[in-house]
Protein backbone atom coordinates (compact mmCIF):
# COMPACT_ATOMS: atom_id res chain seq x y z
CA UNK A 1 0.00 0.00 0.00
CA UNK A 2 0.79 3.73 -0.53
CA UNK A 3 2.99 5.14 2.25
CA UNK A 4 1.16 8.02 4.29
CA UNK A 5 2.64 11.61 3.74
CA UNK A 6 2.55 14.40 6.63
CA UNK A 7 3.84 17.55 7.13
CA UNK A 8 5.90 18.99 9.87
CA UNK A 9 6.91 22.71 10.95
CA UNK A 10 9.13 22.73 13.73
CA UNK A 11 9.59 26.25 14.91
CA UNK A 12 12.92 26.30 17.25
CA UNK A 13 14.26 29.31 18.60
CA UNK A 14 16.84 29.50 16.23
CA UNK A 15 15.45 28.24 12.98
CA UNK A 16 12.55 26.33 11.50
CA UNK A 17 12.06 23.90 9.27
CA UNK A 18 9.28 21.89 7.06
CA UNK A 19 10.33 18.50 6.94
CA UNK A 20 7.57 15.39 4.87
CA UNK A 21 7.29 12.81 6.90
CA UNK A 22 6.38 9.22 4.67
CA UNK A 23 5.50 5.86 6.65
CA UNK A 24 5.22 2.39 5.00
CA UNK A 25 3.54 0.34 7.76
CA UNK A 26 3.84 -2.71 6.17
CA UNK A 27 7.73 -2.11 6.54
CA UNK A 28 7.42 -0.77 9.76
CA UNK A 29 9.68 2.41 7.88
CA UNK A 30 8.94 5.89 8.47
CA UNK A 31 11.79 8.39 6.47
CA UNK A 32 11.78 12.53 6.44
CA UNK A 33 12.86 14.85 3.84
CA UNK A 34 13.42 18.70 5.17
CA UNK A 35 11.70 20.37 2.42
CA UNK A 36 12.63 24.12 3.90
CA UNK A 37 14.45 25.66 6.50
CA UNK A 38 14.43 29.37 7.44
CA UNK A 39 16.41 31.47 10.05
CA UNK A 40 13.92 32.47 13.04
CA UNK A 41 16.29 35.38 13.71
CA UNK A 42 14.06 37.79 16.73
CA UNK A 43 13.96 41.66 16.00
CA UNK A 44 15.03 44.63 18.48
CA UNK A 45 13.27 47.38 17.89
CA UNK A 46 13.81 50.61 20.38
CA UNK A 47 14.61 48.57 23.62
CA UNK A 48 11.94 45.48 22.92
CA UNK A 49 12.60 42.62 21.09
CA UNK A 50 10.33 40.60 19.27
CA UNK A 51 9.79 37.52 17.24
CA UNK A 52 8.83 38.15 13.40
CA UNK A 53 5.92 36.57 13.50
CA UNK A 54 4.81 37.34 10.12
CA UNK A 55 8.20 36.15 8.49
CA UNK A 56 7.40 33.23 10.26
CA UNK A 57 3.58 32.69 8.83
CA UNK A 58 4.92 33.56 5.43
CA UNK A 59 7.69 31.01 5.97
CA UNK A 60 5.38 28.57 6.61
CA UNK A 61 3.40 29.01 3.89
CA UNK A 62 6.88 28.63 1.65
CA UNK A 63 6.62 25.47 3.41
CA UNK A 64 3.31 24.56 1.77
CA UNK A 65 4.01 25.75 -1.33
CA UNK A 66 7.20 23.53 -1.55
CA UNK A 67 5.10 20.26 -1.07
CA UNK A 68 3.38 21.01 -4.22
CA UNK A 69 6.19 21.70 -5.91
CA UNK A 70 7.52 18.71 -5.00
CA UNK A 71 4.51 16.89 -5.98
CA UNK A 72 3.43 15.75 -2.07
CA UNK A 73 0.89 18.55 -1.19
CA UNK A 74 -1.94 16.37 -2.88
CA UNK A 75 -1.00 13.49 -0.76
CA UNK A 76 -0.25 15.17 1.99
CA UNK A 77 -2.95 14.21 5.02
CA UNK A 78 -2.44 16.76 7.64
CA UNK A 79 0.18 18.81 9.03
CA UNK A 80 0.83 20.41 12.32
CA UNK A 81 2.98 22.84 13.97
CA UNK A 82 5.24 22.89 17.27
CA UNK A 83 7.56 25.58 18.38
CA UNK A 84 9.08 26.93 21.19
CA UNK A 85 7.16 27.64 24.43
CA UNK A 86 5.75 30.96 26.91
CA UNK A 87 5.65 33.06 24.47
CA UNK A 88 2.10 34.27 22.66
CA UNK A 89 0.07 36.80 20.65
CA UNK A 90 -3.29 38.59 21.38
CA UNK A 91 -5.97 39.05 19.24
CA UNK A 92 -8.66 41.74 19.22
CA UNK A 93 -12.50 40.89 19.16
CA UNK A 94 -12.05 41.46 15.20
CA UNK A 95 -9.78 38.57 14.68
CA UNK A 96 -6.60 40.19 14.54
CA UNK A 97 -3.36 40.35 15.43
CA UNK A 98 -2.48 42.83 18.49
CA UNK A 99 1.23 44.27 18.26
CA UNK A 100 3.95 41.68 17.76
CA UNK A 101 4.50 38.95 20.25
CA UNK A 102 7.47 39.24 22.19
CA UNK A 103 10.33 37.15 22.44
CA UNK A 104 10.85 35.09 26.19
CA UNK A 105 14.54 36.57 25.66
CA UNK A 106 12.97 40.72 26.54
CA UNK A 107 14.03 41.95 28.74
CA UNK A 108 10.43 43.50 30.17
CA UNK A 109 10.41 40.82 32.79
CA UNK A 110 13.68 41.53 34.19
CA UNK A 111 12.82 41.52 38.50
CA UNK A 112 9.20 40.79 37.54
CA UNK A 113 9.43 36.45 38.65
CA UNK A 114 10.61 37.67 42.01
CA UNK A 115 8.06 40.47 42.53
CA UNK A 116 4.73 38.28 42.08
CA UNK A 117 6.14 35.16 43.78
CA UNK A 118 6.77 37.37 46.38
CA UNK A 119 3.11 37.92 46.40
CA UNK A 120 1.84 34.55 45.63
CA UNK A 121 4.19 32.10 47.11
CA UNK A 122 6.94 30.23 45.79
CA UNK A 123 5.68 26.39 47.20
CA UNK A 124 2.06 27.66 46.36
CA UNK A 125 2.98 28.33 42.89
CA UNK A 126 4.65 25.33 42.47
CA UNK A 127 2.12 23.36 44.37
CA UNK A 128 -0.45 24.31 41.82
CA UNK A 129 1.32 24.22 38.77
CA UNK A 130 4.38 22.13 39.08
CA UNK A 131 6.50 24.31 36.89
CA UNK A 132 10.09 25.81 37.50
CA UNK A 133 10.54 29.11 37.91
CA UNK A 134 12.15 30.73 34.94
CA UNK A 135 11.54 34.90 34.66
CA UNK A 136 9.83 34.40 30.82
CA UNK A 137 7.23 32.13 32.02
CA UNK A 138 4.13 33.32 30.49
CA UNK A 139 2.73 34.42 33.56
CA UNK A 140 5.53 37.08 34.12
CA UNK A 141 5.63 38.38 30.96
CA UNK A 142 1.46 38.84 31.39
CA UNK A 143 1.99 40.69 34.57
CA UNK A 144 4.99 43.12 33.01
CA UNK A 145 2.54 43.92 30.19
CA UNK A 146 -0.20 44.12 32.93
CA UNK A 147 2.59 47.21 34.11
CA UNK A 148 3.74 48.33 31.51
CA UNK A 149 0.83 48.18 28.24
CA UNK A 150 -1.86 47.56 29.97
CA UNK A 151 -4.45 48.76 26.75
CA UNK A 152 -2.71 45.87 24.98
CA UNK A 153 -4.59 43.55 27.49
CA UNK A 154 -7.15 45.58 27.63
CA UNK A 155 -8.31 44.96 23.90
CA UNK A 156 -7.41 41.69 23.71
CA UNK A 157 -9.97 38.64 23.28
CA UNK A 158 -7.88 35.76 23.03
CA UNK A 159 -4.18 34.89 24.12
CA UNK A 160 -3.09 32.44 21.65
CA UNK A 161 0.70 30.24 22.13
CA UNK A 162 2.81 30.35 19.44
CA UNK A 163 1.64 27.44 17.34
CA UNK A 164 -1.93 27.99 18.37
CA UNK A 165 -1.75 31.51 16.60
CA UNK A 166 -0.02 30.11 13.44
CA UNK A 167 -2.32 27.47 13.59
CA UNK A 168 -5.32 29.95 13.94
CA UNK A 169 -3.69 32.17 10.91
CA UNK A 170 -3.43 29.47 8.89
CA UNK A 171 -7.30 27.73 10.00
CA UNK A 172 -9.57 30.46 11.23
CA UNK A 173 -9.96 28.33 14.81
CA UNK A 174 -8.93 29.22 17.95
CA UNK A 175 -7.77 26.26 20.21
CA UNK A 176 -5.25 25.88 23.12
CA UNK A 177 -3.06 23.05 23.27
CA UNK A 178 -2.23 21.29 26.23
CA UNK A 179 1.75 20.38 26.25
CA UNK A 180 2.81 24.14 25.85
CA UNK A 181 0.01 25.88 27.63
CA UNK A 182 1.28 24.21 31.02
CA UNK A 183 4.79 26.10 30.13
CA UNK A 184 2.39 29.46 30.76
CA UNK A 185 2.92 28.14 34.65
CA UNK A 186 -0.83 29.62 34.77
CA UNK A 187 -2.30 26.06 33.86
CA UNK A 188 -3.34 23.83 37.49
CA UNK A 189 -0.70 20.23 37.11
CA UNK A 190 -4.15 18.45 38.73
CA UNK A 191 -7.41 19.77 36.83
CA UNK A 192 -5.01 20.21 33.64
CA UNK A 193 -6.98 23.88 32.91
CA UNK A 194 -6.40 26.99 33.88
CA UNK A 195 -6.11 27.92 37.38
CA UNK A 196 -8.66 30.50 38.55
CA UNK A 197 -7.01 31.96 41.52
CA UNK A 198 -3.97 32.57 39.74
CA UNK A 199 -6.17 34.08 37.01
CA UNK A 200 -7.84 36.12 39.45
CA UNK A 201 -4.41 36.92 41.45
CA UNK A 202 -3.21 38.89 37.77
CA UNK A 203 -6.52 40.14 37.06
CA UNK A 204 -6.39 38.57 33.62
CA UNK A 205 -10.03 38.06 32.53
CA UNK A 206 -10.73 34.19 31.91
CA UNK A 207 -11.67 34.60 28.43
CA UNK A 208 -8.63 35.42 27.24
CA UNK A 209 -7.45 31.56 27.90
CA UNK A 210 -9.19 28.92 25.82
CA UNK A 211 -9.77 25.37 27.63
CA UNK A 212 -6.92 23.06 26.45
CA UNK A 213 -6.92 20.21 23.78
CA UNK A 214 -5.31 17.25 24.23
CA UNK A 215 -2.31 16.85 22.09
CA UNK A 216 -3.57 14.89 18.94
CA UNK A 217 -6.81 16.78 18.46
CA UNK A 218 -7.61 17.68 15.00
CA UNK A 219 -8.47 21.35 15.11
CA UNK A 220 -9.57 22.30 11.53
CA UNK A 221 -7.89 22.96 8.13
CA UNK A 222 -6.61 25.13 5.76
CA UNK A 223 -9.00 28.16 4.88
CA UNK A 224 -10.86 28.56 1.97
CA UNK A 225 -8.06 31.62 1.68
CA UNK A 226 -5.11 29.93 2.12
CA UNK A 227 -6.06 27.57 -0.18
CA UNK A 228 -6.83 30.28 -3.21
CA UNK A 229 -3.50 31.85 -2.28
CA UNK A 230 -1.24 28.71 -2.42
CA UNK A 231 -3.10 26.90 -4.85
CA UNK A 232 -4.02 23.59 -2.93
CA UNK A 233 -6.31 21.67 -1.89
CA UNK A 234 -7.23 22.11 1.95
CA UNK A 235 -5.05 20.09 4.33
CA UNK A 236 -6.23 19.02 7.75
CA UNK A 237 -4.60 20.16 10.61
CA UNK A 238 -3.32 18.67 13.83
CA UNK A 239 -2.77 19.86 16.93
CA UNK A 240 0.56 17.98 17.90
CA UNK A 241 2.77 18.19 21.74
CA UNK A 242 3.19 21.56 20.42
CA UNK A 243 5.55 22.59 22.68
CA UNK A 244 8.68 21.72 20.46
CA UNK A 245 10.32 19.90 23.72
CA UNK A 246 6.80 17.66 24.36
CA UNK A 247 7.77 16.45 20.40
CA UNK A 248 11.09 15.87 20.80
CA UNK A 249 10.93 13.83 23.82
CA UNK A 250 7.92 11.37 21.80
CA UNK A 251 10.81 11.07 19.65
CA UNK A 252 12.92 9.78 21.87
CA UNK A 253 14.14 5.85 20.49
CA UNK A 254 13.68 4.33 23.91
CA UNK A 255 13.62 0.63 24.05
CA UNK A 256 12.82 0.39 28.04
CA UNK A 257 9.82 2.15 30.02
CA UNK A 258 12.33 4.05 31.73
CA UNK A 259 14.79 6.75 30.38
CA UNK A 260 16.54 9.62 30.32
CA UNK A 261 17.00 12.09 27.63
CA UNK A 262 18.46 15.06 26.76
CA UNK A 263 16.61 17.50 23.94
CA UNK A 264 19.51 19.68 22.93
CA UNK A 265 19.10 22.82 20.64
CA UNK A 266 19.25 26.42 21.61
CA UNK A 267 18.29 25.39 25.43
CA UNK A 268 19.31 21.63 26.42
CA UNK A 269 16.55 20.11 28.49
CA UNK A 270 17.29 17.17 30.38
CA UNK A 271 15.05 15.05 32.43
CA UNK A 272 12.57 11.92 32.22
CA UNK A 273 9.35 10.71 31.10
CA UNK A 274 6.88 10.52 34.19
CA UNK A 275 3.40 9.20 34.71
CA UNK A 276 2.84 12.33 37.11
CA UNK A 277 4.27 15.31 37.81
CA UNK A 278 6.57 15.26 40.90
CA UNK A 279 6.10 17.90 43.41
CA UNK A 280 8.88 17.24 46.36
CA UNK A 281 10.24 19.58 47.91
CA UNK A 282 13.67 18.76 46.77
CA UNK A 283 12.22 19.22 42.72
CA UNK A 284 11.31 22.57 44.39
CA UNK A 285 14.34 23.32 45.48
CA UNK A 286 16.27 21.93 42.53
CA UNK A 287 14.24 24.11 40.46
CA UNK A 288 12.74 21.08 38.36
CA UNK A 289 9.60 21.37 36.12
CA UNK A 290 6.67 19.16 35.29
CA UNK A 291 5.49 19.91 32.31
CA UNK A 292 2.82 18.21 30.03
CA UNK A 293 3.55 15.70 27.62
CA UNK A 294 1.16 13.92 25.02
CA UNK A 295 -0.91 11.16 26.08
CA UNK A 296 -1.26 12.11 29.58
CA UNK A 297 3.13 11.71 30.21
CA UNK A 298 4.46 14.25 32.42
CA UNK A 299 7.76 15.96 31.38
CA UNK A 300 10.15 15.56 34.82
CA UNK A 301 13.19 18.15 33.41
CA UNK A 302 14.78 21.19 34.25
CA UNK A 303 16.23 24.00 31.41
CA UNK A 304 19.49 23.90 30.79
CA UNK A 305 20.87 27.13 28.92
CA UNK A 306 22.52 24.81 26.05
CA UNK A 307 23.65 25.70 23.15
CA UNK A 308 22.45 29.26 22.98
CA UNK A 309 25.49 29.94 25.06
CA UNK A 310 27.88 29.15 21.59
CA UNK A 311 25.34 30.61 19.36
CA UNK A 312 25.76 33.90 20.89
CA UNK A 313 29.45 33.50 21.08
CA UNK A 314 29.18 32.96 17.26
CA UNK A 315 26.86 36.04 16.75
CA UNK A 316 28.91 38.50 18.80
CA UNK A 317 32.33 37.29 16.69
CA UNK A 318 29.96 37.53 13.44
CA UNK A 319 29.25 41.30 14.34
CA UNK A 320 33.07 41.53 14.59
CA UNK A 321 33.46 40.07 11.17
CA UNK A 322 35.01 37.10 12.56
CA UNK A 323 32.88 34.81 10.92
CA UNK A 324 33.38 31.11 12.02
CA UNK A 325 30.86 28.51 11.51
CA UNK A 326 29.80 26.00 14.60
CA UNK A 327 31.71 23.23 13.08
CA UNK A 328 35.05 25.86 13.01
CA UNK A 329 34.27 26.55 16.49
CA UNK A 330 33.93 22.64 17.96
CA UNK A 331 37.68 22.54 16.14
CA UNK A 332 38.92 24.88 17.95
CA UNK A 333 37.35 24.06 21.13
CA UNK A 334 39.11 20.72 20.75
CA UNK A 335 42.52 22.37 19.90
CA UNK A 336 42.34 24.34 23.50
CA UNK A 337 43.62 23.17 26.52
CA UNK A 338 41.34 21.00 28.66
CA UNK A 339 39.40 21.82 32.08
CA UNK A 340 41.04 25.89 32.25
CA UNK A 341 37.77 27.27 33.80
CA UNK A 342 33.86 26.70 33.86
CA UNK A 343 30.64 28.31 34.03
CA UNK A 344 27.91 27.50 35.38
CA UNK A 345 25.68 27.61 32.57
CA UNK A 346 22.76 28.67 34.13
CA UNK A 347 23.26 32.28 35.57
CA UNK A 348 21.30 34.66 34.87
CA UNK A 349 24.47 36.79 33.24
CA UNK A 350 24.19 34.12 30.19
CA UNK A 351 20.09 34.62 29.71
CA UNK A 352 20.37 37.66 27.60
CA UNK A 353 24.33 39.38 27.78
CA UNK A 354 25.00 42.10 25.54
CA UNK A 355 28.24 40.57 24.63
CA UNK A 356 28.26 36.42 25.71
CA UNK A 357 32.29 36.26 25.16
CA UNK A 358 33.03 39.22 27.67
CA UNK A 359 30.44 37.76 29.86
CA UNK A 360 31.74 34.78 29.86
CA UNK A 361 35.37 36.41 30.31
CA UNK A 362 33.63 38.44 33.49
CA UNK A 363 32.43 35.00 34.86
CA UNK A 364 35.52 33.51 34.97
CA UNK A 365 37.33 36.34 36.43
CA UNK A 366 34.90 36.69 38.99
CA UNK A 367 35.27 33.68 40.25
CA UNK A 368 39.40 33.58 40.45
CA UNK A 369 39.39 31.34 37.39
CA UNK A 370 41.51 31.88 34.51
CA UNK A 371 40.01 33.86 32.09
CA UNK A 372 39.74 32.22 28.48
CA UNK A 373 40.77 34.35 25.71
CA UNK A 374 40.94 32.83 22.34
CA UNK A 375 37.48 31.60 20.70
CA UNK A 376 38.41 28.01 21.05
CA UNK A 377 39.31 28.31 24.93
CA UNK A 378 35.81 30.13 25.04
CA UNK A 379 33.87 27.76 23.60
CA UNK A 380 35.55 24.71 25.12
CA UNK A 381 35.17 26.42 28.67
CA UNK A 382 31.34 26.26 27.60
CA UNK A 383 31.23 22.96 26.13
CA UNK A 384 32.86 21.46 29.39
CA UNK A 385 30.85 23.69 31.58
CA UNK A 386 27.51 22.21 29.89
CA UNK A 387 28.73 18.59 30.11
CA UNK A 388 29.26 18.70 33.77
CA UNK A 389 26.30 20.32 34.38
CA UNK A 390 24.41 17.57 32.42
CA UNK A 391 26.07 15.00 35.16
CA UNK A 392 24.63 17.52 38.11
CA UNK A 393 20.92 17.58 36.24
CA UNK A 394 21.08 13.75 35.36
CA UNK A 395 22.01 12.71 39.11
CA UNK A 396 19.66 15.10 40.47
CA UNK A 397 16.79 13.60 38.01
CA UNK A 398 17.89 10.05 39.16
CA UNK A 399 17.11 11.37 42.70
CA UNK A 400 14.14 12.59 42.12
CA UNK A 401 12.43 9.71 39.73
CA UNK A 402 14.06 7.30 42.44
CA UNK A 403 15.19 5.65 39.23
CA UNK A 404 18.90 5.08 37.29
CA UNK A 405 19.57 5.44 34.08
CA UNK A 406 22.20 3.43 32.00
CA UNK A 407 22.87 6.07 29.72
CA UNK A 408 21.35 9.33 28.06
CA UNK A 409 19.65 9.70 24.80
CA UNK A 410 20.75 13.11 23.41
CA UNK A 411 18.12 14.60 20.25
CA UNK A 412 18.21 17.47 18.49
CA UNK A 413 20.48 19.71 16.54
CA UNK A 414 23.13 19.81 18.97
CA UNK A 415 24.22 15.99 18.09
CA UNK A 416 25.92 17.78 15.17
CA UNK A 417 28.04 18.50 17.91
CA UNK A 418 29.44 15.33 18.46
CA UNK A 419 32.68 16.54 20.55
CA UNK A 420 29.84 17.41 22.80
CA UNK A 421 28.23 14.56 22.75
CA UNK A 422 31.35 12.87 23.59
CA UNK A 423 32.46 15.34 26.81
CA UNK A 424 28.90 14.37 27.60
CA UNK A 425 29.89 10.55 27.91
CA UNK A 426 32.55 11.34 29.75
CA UNK A 427 31.32 13.76 32.44
CA UNK A 428 27.99 11.50 33.27
CA UNK A 429 30.64 8.04 32.86
CA UNK A 430 27.88 6.22 30.55
CA UNK A 431 26.72 6.14 27.45
CA UNK A 432 25.37 9.12 25.31
CA UNK A 433 23.15 7.35 22.50
CA UNK A 434 22.73 10.19 20.00
CA UNK A 435 19.67 10.64 17.66
CA UNK A 436 17.63 11.59 16.21
CA UNK A 437 18.69 15.04 15.34
CA UNK A 438 15.17 16.33 14.28
CA UNK A 439 13.74 15.17 17.33
CA UNK A 440 10.94 17.82 17.21
CA UNK A 441 10.10 17.36 14.38
CA UNK A 442 9.49 13.62 14.03
CA UNK A 443 7.99 13.79 17.54
CA UNK A 444 5.36 15.76 15.61
CA UNK A 445 4.97 13.54 12.57
CA UNK A 446 4.37 10.68 14.78
CA UNK A 447 1.47 12.50 16.49
CA UNK A 448 0.02 12.91 13.33
CA UNK A 449 -0.11 9.04 12.42
CA UNK A 450 -1.56 8.35 15.87
CA UNK A 451 -4.08 10.67 15.75
CA UNK A 452 -4.89 9.39 11.75
CA UNK A 453 -5.06 5.72 12.93
CA UNK A 454 -1.26 4.43 11.14
CA UNK A 455 0.30 4.11 14.50
CA UNK A 456 -1.36 2.68 17.50
CA UNK A 457 0.63 4.71 20.04
CA UNK A 458 3.56 6.54 21.86
CA UNK A 459 5.90 3.25 22.76
CA UNK A 460 4.89 2.10 18.68
CA UNK A 461 5.84 5.29 17.76
CA UNK A 462 9.42 5.62 19.61
CA UNK A 463 10.17 1.49 18.26
CA UNK A 464 9.14 3.01 14.29
CA UNK A 465 12.13 5.65 15.26
CA UNK A 466 14.14 3.14 16.60
CA UNK A 467 13.73 1.38 13.48
CA UNK A 468 13.97 4.13 11.14
CA UNK A 469 17.07 6.24 11.79
CA UNK A 470 20.43 5.25 13.32
CA UNK A 471 21.61 6.23 17.15
CA UNK A 472 25.57 6.74 17.90
CA UNK A 473 26.56 5.48 20.71
CA UNK A 474 29.02 7.67 22.54
CA UNK A 475 31.11 5.45 25.56
CA UNK A 476 32.92 7.31 28.32
CA UNK A 477 36.24 8.44 28.37
CA UNK A 478 38.86 9.48 30.47
CA UNK A 479 36.79 9.23 33.31
CA UNK A 480 39.39 10.07 36.31
CA UNK A 481 40.17 13.39 34.52
CA UNK A 482 36.40 14.34 34.27
CA UNK A 483 35.56 13.02 37.66
CA UNK A 484 38.32 15.62 38.47
CA UNK A 485 36.65 18.44 36.69
CA UNK A 486 33.40 17.55 37.85
CA UNK A 487 34.88 18.31 41.81
CA UNK A 488 36.05 21.69 40.53
CA UNK A 489 33.23 22.21 38.54
CA UNK A 490 30.95 21.90 41.41
CA UNK A 491 32.42 23.86 44.14
CA UNK A 492 32.96 26.27 42.04
CA UNK A 493 29.53 26.61 40.93
CA UNK A 494 28.14 26.17 44.52
CA UNK A 495 30.48 29.29 45.56
CA UNK A 496 28.10 31.44 42.97
CA UNK A 497 24.73 29.92 43.58
CA UNK A 498 24.43 26.73 41.53
CA UNK A 499 20.92 26.83 39.69
P1 LIG B 1 16.63 25.03 17.79
O1 LIG B 1 15.63 24.00 17.36
O2 LIG B 1 16.52 25.38 19.24
O3 LIG B 1 16.61 26.24 16.92
P2 LIG B 1 18.57 23.09 16.82
O4 LIG B 1 18.05 21.84 17.43
O5 LIG B 1 18.37 23.33 15.38
O6 LIG B 1 18.08 24.37 17.66
O7 LIG B 1 20.13 23.13 17.13
C1 LIG B 1 20.92 24.18 16.67
C2 LIG B 1 22.29 24.09 17.30
O8 LIG B 1 22.97 22.91 16.86
C3 LIG B 1 23.21 25.23 16.91
O9 LIG B 1 23.04 26.33 17.77
C4 LIG B 1 24.59 24.62 17.04
O10 LIG B 1 25.12 24.84 18.32
C5 LIG B 1 24.37 23.14 16.83
N1 LIG B 1 24.89 22.73 15.52
C6 LIG B 1 24.23 22.73 14.35
N2 LIG B 1 25.04 22.30 13.35
C7 LIG B 1 26.23 22.03 13.91
C8 LIG B 1 27.49 21.55 13.42
N3 LIG B 1 27.68 21.27 12.13
N4 LIG B 1 28.50 21.39 14.30
C9 LIG B 1 28.33 21.66 15.62
N5 LIG B 1 27.18 22.12 16.13
C10 LIG B 1 26.14 22.30 15.30
C1 LIG C 1 12.97 24.87 23.66
C2 LIG C 1 11.93 25.55 24.54
C3 LIG C 1 12.05 25.13 26.00
C4 LIG C 1 11.45 26.32 26.67
C5 LIG C 1 12.06 27.45 25.87
C6 LIG C 1 11.33 28.75 25.94
O1 LIG C 1 12.87 25.28 22.33
O2 LIG C 1 10.63 25.28 24.08
O3 LIG C 1 11.41 23.91 26.31
O4 LIG C 1 11.69 26.40 28.04
O5 LIG C 1 12.12 26.94 24.53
Amino acid sequence: SKPSTVLAFDLGASSGRAIVGRLDSEAGQLTIEEIHRFPNDPVKVGSRLHWDILRLFHEIKQGILKSKHLGYAQDVESLAIDSWAVDFGLIAPNGELLGNPYHYRDHQTDGVMDQLVAQIGREKLFAKTGLQFLQFNSIYQLYALKERNPSLLDQADTLLMIPDLLRYFLTGEKHSEYTNATTTQLLNASTRNWDQELLDQLELPSKLLLPPVPSGTKVGSLTTAICEELDVASIPVIAVGEHDTASAVVAVPALDQDFAYLSCGTWSLLGTETLSPVLSEQALEWNFTNEGGVYGTNRLLKNIMGLWLIQECKRAWDKEGRSLGFADLVKLAEQAAPFQCFIDPDDDAFLNPEHMPKQIQQYCRDTQQMVPQSEGEIIRCVMESLALKYRLILERTEQLSGKRYSGLHIVGGGIQNELLCQFTANAILREVWAGPVEGSALGNLVVQWITLGYIANLSEARKLIRNSFPVKTYTPDDGEAWQEAYETFYQMASRSTVK
